[in-house]
């Protein structure tokens, strides 16, 4: 059955290799399956789009006659009863599914908004005063100092390579561009030895390919 990854049309240089298309892009590539890509306008969003996300943000898939959205129900969904999220395992991986996006995210992106909201005040700004920032990188230490014993005691978080290792990893490749994952050597080998795998190279190749794509369309186009 097609399966089809939606993702924005164009995006600017500083989210390109984050963008949430790419932890579905590495399980399809686990899993050795097939997709078309297909584009929504970032700028303005479309109607069409909020009828396939309420919030108008992606990814998207549509798998046969399902339409998909959030980045965990889709791992999920494509994961379910494959080696990334085995019956025997599940509610195991699911919990640090939940962890990563809900727990240990959710503490990364209050901290990279900041972050960012200090480098980019033109996307993200006004940026927050310093001690507000300095605090969101406490909480977010918490998150990281607590994963990094959980993880010392294993390769993977729940047996063998699963769904829950595709979105943490992608979840802590964020704090470790910012340079946030030194002094967690645990967490830094984690992070290194899944993006090793070649499904994950083969995706990010692939993601980035789009967005220079897209420039070259704008070019084309006299946009850019
Ligand atoms: N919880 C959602 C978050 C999706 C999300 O934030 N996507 C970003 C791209 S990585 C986006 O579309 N941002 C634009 C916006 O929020 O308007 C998921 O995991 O799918």
């Amino acid at each position: 059955m097609t399966l089809t990854l939606i993702t924005y049309d164009w995006l600017p240089e500083f989210p390109r290799g984050f963008v949430r298309d790419l932890r579905v892009r590495w399980v399809l590539e686990e899993l050795g399956r097939p997709y078309l890509v297909e584009t929504v306008p970032a700028h303005p969003r479309s109607e069409a789009h909020r009828e396939m996300q309420p919030f108008a943000q992606v990814p998207v898939i549509r798998d046969g006659e399902l339409t998909l959205f959030e980045s965990g129900a889709i791992l999920m969904h494509l994961g379910e009863g494959t080696a990334l999220l085995p019956g025997p395992r599940r509610a195991e991986v699911t919990q640090w599914l939940f962890a990563a996006l809900n727990t240990v995210e959710i503490a990364v992106i209050r901290w990279e908004t900041m972050v960012l909201a200090e480098r980019i005040p033109e996307f993200f700004g006004p940026a927050p005063a310093g001690e507000v920032t300095a605090h969101a990188r406490q909480e977010l230490d918490t998150k990281l100092a607590a994963l990094e014993q959980a993880v010392a005691e294993r390769d993977w978080l729940a047996g063998a390579f699963s769904i829950a290792d595709v979105a943490m990893t992608e979840v802590l490749r964020v704090p470790e561009s910012e340079g946030a994952l030194e002094g967690y050597p645990v967490l830094s080998d984690y992070v290194a030895r899944a993006a090793a795998r070649p499904a994950f190279k083969k995706a990010m190749a692939d993601h980035m390919g789009h967005w220079q794509q897209a420039d070259a369309a704008r070019a084309a186009s006299g946009q850019a």
